[in-house]
């Protein structure tokens, strides 16, 4: 595997999920795979489970790690090519990621949108140097515009939860005082899109996701008609995709508080789980009495980082 950002990179949807089961059944069983192998993570932006869960993976799997922080300690990295580098930047990522590349075996990239530029953020410009550059194969730990690992969790955790063979999961747009990447609900949507389960989509117009992720996926724009009969609701702001409106790309269009998660929206569905990624703002996305709820899924979901990054590295490793 040269890169990983997307389902169809894992083989079949089922054979992820059967090589996740296997992994979380037999976590250490894999440690002659990455002994004397080096796993690089660069991150452009703040982590508390991605960082942990897949420095977890790879020492599962008897990697060492490395981790760089790019905005602490490092020398500040200019991205763009041709530009006079007279400014604070001291370094070219050109130069940067070849000798990063030098110094492992396998590198996760986390670069956030920066939600200004579309055309900038959904080329993956940052993480595609990466591919191109490192000469080491590369995964998305959230680029600008997916969280493959965060989807796979997501769905493993749906896996180990469901009660109907083809349950009713519903992706839900909620407030946030912030502007917030699309990441998140466009791989979730993408994943989703290929699980076996009934999937609907719920924001307010002018939320649209992008195609190339949502599909062609129901979109309901009745918050209240989207969660009857769930099973599953997964919480997620994001900022305006751009899709219908490009002029509007990353802004926060709305902070309508009615479409917080509450026990009122959870009496809607059919006594669904609640998730949702994390790091998330209790009262503005949920509240507290939903995510502290018996059927609120955020603990072992984050708890299944461990187990999406350690497949996904572990595949990379056997390709090597
Ligand atoms: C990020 C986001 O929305 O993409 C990371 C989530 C995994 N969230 C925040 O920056 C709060
Ligand atoms: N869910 C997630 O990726 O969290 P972090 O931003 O803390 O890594």
């Amino acid at each position: 595997m040269r890169y990983f950002t997307s389902a169809n990179q894992l083989g079949s949807i089922d054979e992820a999920l059967a090589a996740a089961k296997y992994i979380k059944d037999n976590p250490f069983a894999d440690q002659e795979l990455g002994r004397n192998k080096t796993l690089l993570m660069v991150f452009f932006n703040n982590s508390l489970r991605t960082r942990l869960s897949t420095q977890k993976a790879a020492l599962n799997l008897g990697m060492n790690v490395i981790v760089l922080d790019v905005n602490q300690g490092a020398w500040k990295l200019e991205t763009e090519r041709g530009v006079v580098m007279d400014g604070d930047k001291s370094e070219h990522l050109l130069e940067a990621v070849p000798v990063m590349g030098s110094f492992c075996d396998i590198i996760g990239v986390r670069s956030f949108a920066g939600l200004t530029d579309r055309d900038y953020d959904y080329a993956e410009t940052i993480f595609n140097q990466f591919v191109k550059y490192s000469g080491k194969p590369v995964f998305a730990m959230e680029t600008a515009t997916v969280h493959p690992l965060q989807a796979f969790a997501d769905l493993i955790t749906i896996e180990e939860h469901k009660t109907k063979a083809r349950p009713k999961v519903v992706l839900t747009w909620a407030p946030h005082p912030k502007a917030l990447p699309q990441a998140v609900p466009n791989s979730f949507a993408e994943w989703m899109r290929v699980a076996d389960v009934d999937f609907v989509v719920t924001h307010p117009e002018g939320y649209e996701l992008d195609p190339l992720f949502v599909g062609d996926a129901r979109v309901e724009y009745d918050q209240r008609k989207a969660f009857e009969g769930a099973d599953f609701i997964y919480a997620k702001n994001w900022s305006c995709p751009g899709v219908t409106n490009p002029a509007d790309y990353g802004k926060i269009l709305s902070k309508d508080m009615s479409w917080m998660v509450d026990s009122e929206h959870m009496a809607w569905t059919d006594n669904a789980c609640f998730m949702h990624c994390l790091p998330v703002r209790r009262n503005m996305i949920v509240s507290d009495e939903v995510i502290e709820s018996p059927r609120s899924l955020v603990i072992p979901e984050a708890a299944n980082r461990v187990v999406s990054a350690q497949t996904v590295i572990r595949e990379i490793l056997k390709s090597l």
